[in-house]
């Protein structure tokens, strides 16, 4: 493998700082993984799980405090504070170099320090892109092998000598009081520390794919999303590519690779989590997804949530933070109705039903894309899939209908940039608190998100056809405080709707000032058994609840000052005014 000069001066300047015993460059073979994984049997990082009936699967359990990202800890650093906006953790770049930098030092001595060139997106894809990574874990390694495209496929891809982002990983003590998780758009550079778990740890993964990865599709021209993407096939055998955005542990994954409870529809996966999206020269809107595996949540992934899942997970995948059966297999909460007896807590504890959960409410598995049963055959097309709607995404037991669509692009950014969600436990902190998330994007947006709003509109005059942009709310509860909506499988009944808007059939719909809800009868419930009062409640407005709502948005906003872009203020208004009419 050769790299290039500025690489290899850059990885020494780096073994300088973090002293390691020895530097390894990673190819990414099969033998190279097999190897980590026998390393890893035996120093305890990973357990074997059963081998004939999870074949190549192993456990892994991470530190107990290390257990999810940790945004409290995620800075973005830039010259000037306002570039990274309100909604970030700013810090000046010499202050964190030498704050980090101090955790650095020295910090992979004794240990092997791993050099990983990796692509994300498919080889020979112009919207692709490389990143270098060090690491001393090798847990990370044998990920970023799963979820990204590693060796020579990397270093082929660069188009000049220092076309990558560059990013430093170390374990240190993993401690939270030692951790920082550190971004230099201003040098394609990341510095992490103090963590192994997850986003914090795979870099090119929100890291690279979305928070640099959002800063230089600003810078040219293009957009770095916390989408997944899928092909909606319909019963003549055409296939509606779609994005949707959803935060974190709210249902990507699921409808990723949803098995369709109607007949004649069908799935098809691209991505889970990220899409890189182009303009063509057609004014076409493209997405690839720069990803080469799932970090998916298990909780409740099962044969009745996700059956697709559930099979794809049966061989070659790494699971952290679940429980063990006696019989070597691994469990989480919601994959059988009853939890198996002699169960070993995530870490490693026996459990008592009736406690703590025995799975880590985040626990999550990694595995390869090509094992999904319904991944599409354009997954890895170098021109990505024509993208013909966008959806928004929350997690919200009030107040936002099941689904509605935007009358325009401008309505649909504003209609993004509004959302709002309750957090899970895929971030560290308290489960359950509404915050503003606009776009999925809060956590991973790695500039000023007034700018962002902005940049989004700005798509809009580079498209012949802009994708039809919708919102959704699986998560709206009654009275009862039971969900709605059956979700899940069921939620490709959304999607038929949303392809007939598209395709342009005709569905009766209710003009509101949040745009398009569909009628009742609009929606194929057909064997759902749901009550038409259900239904009428999921997709409720209510105009007193909007008007709190958006009070609170008008407060989010202002924040931004001259960098909230005028279209999005006026919609707000606008959308007040016909409420309160
Ligand atoms: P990240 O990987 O963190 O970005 O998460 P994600 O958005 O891919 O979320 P995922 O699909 O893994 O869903 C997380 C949790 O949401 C699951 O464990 C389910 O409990 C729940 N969930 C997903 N889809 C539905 C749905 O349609 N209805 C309901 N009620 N819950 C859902
Ligand atoms: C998310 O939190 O949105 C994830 C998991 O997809 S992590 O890789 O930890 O960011
Ligand atoms: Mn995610």
């Amino acid at each position: 493998m050769a790299a290039s000069n500025a690489a290899e001066r850059w990885v020494d300047e780096t073994a300088g700082l973090t002293t390691p015993a020895r530097v390894e460059w990673c190819d990414g073979s099969k033998a190279e993984y097999d190897r980590l994984i026998e390393g890893m049997l035996q120093d305890g990082t990973l357990l074997p799980l059963n081998q004939s009936t999870y074949p190549g699967c192993y456990l892994h359990r991470s530190h107990p405090s290390d257990v999810a990202r940790t945004e409290q800890l995620t800075f973005i650093c830039t010259t000037h504070k306002d570039d990274t906006g309100p909604t970030n953790n700013w810090m000046a770049p010499g202050e964190a170099k030498a704050k980090v930098g101090g955790y650095l030092r020295g910090a992979m001595r004794g240990r092997t320090m791993y050099v990983i060139p990796y692509l994300m997106g498919p080889a020979g894809s112009s919207m692709s892109r490389v990143g270098i990574m060090v690491t001393d874990s090798a847990y990370v390694v044998a990920s970023m092998h799963i979820m990204t495209r590693v060796g020579q496929v990397a270093l082929s891809a660069m188009r000049s000598d220092d076309d990558f982002i560059a990013g430093v990983h170390s374990l240190g003590d993993l401690s939270p009081d030692h951790r920082l998780i550190a971004h230099f758009p201003e040098e394609k550079l990341i510095w992490s520390v103090g963590s192994g778990y997850g986003g914090n740890a795979l870099l090119g993964k929100k890291c690279h794919a979305l928070r640099l990865g959002s800063a230089q599709a600003r810078q040219e021209g293009w957009l770095a999303e916390h989408m997944l993407i899928i092909g909606v096939e319909d019963p003549s055998g055409r296939v509606t590519y779609l994005a949707a955005a959803m935060p974190s542990a709210s249902g990507k994954t699921n409808l990723a690779m949803v098995e369709a409870r109607l007949p004649g529809w069908r799935v098809w996966t691209v991505g889970d989590d990220i899409a890189w999206m182009h303009v063509d020269a057609q004014g076409q809107l493209r997405a690839i997804n720069p990803e080469s595996g799932f970090f998916g949540v298990a909780p409740n992934t099962s044969p009745k949530t996700n059956p697709n899942a559930t099979r794809m997970v049966r061989s070659n995948t790494i699971f952290t933070n679940v429980a063990l059966t006696p019989s070597g297999e691994p469990w989480w909460e919601g994959l059988t109705p009853e939890p198996p007896a002699g169960l070993l807590d995530w870490q490693g504890q026996p459990w008592r039903p009736g406690t703590t959960p025995a799975a880590h409410p985040n626990s999550r598995f990694t595995v390869p894309v090509q094992q999904c049963p319904s991944v599409s055959p354009n997954w890895e097309d170098p021109q990505g899939v024509p993208i013909s709607g966008l959806i928004f995404g929350s997690r919200r037991s009030k107040v936002i209908p099941l689904v509605f669509e935007a009358f325009d692009w401008t309505h649909g950014v504003f209609l993004g940039s509004a959302m709002s969600t309750e957090t899970t436990a895929a971030i560290t902190g308290k489960v359950g608190v509404v915050r503003r998330d606009p776009m999925a994007m809060l956590p991973f947006c790695g500039y000023n998100m007034g700018d962002y709003f902005a940049h989004w509109l700005g798509m809009q005059q580079r498209l012949t056809r802009p994708p039809r942009l919708f919102r959704v709310n699986w998560f709206r509860r009654g009275d009862d405080g039971k969900f709605l909506w059956p979700g899940y499988g069921d939620n490709v009944r959304v999607l038929k709707w949303m392809v007939e808007r598209i395709q342009g059939g005709a569905t009766a719909v209710d003009e509101t000032p949040i745009g398009w809800i569909p009628r009742p009868s609009a929606l194929d419930t057909d064997g759902l058994g749901l009550t038409q009062a259900q239904l009428g409640e999921a997709l409720r407005c209510d105009a007193g609840e909007w008007l709190e709502a958006l009070g609170d948005l008008d407060q989010f906003y202002a924040q931004f000052g001259s960098r909230l872009p005028q279209p999005i203020a006026r919609r707000l208004a606008e959308t007040r005014k016909q409420f309160a009419a």
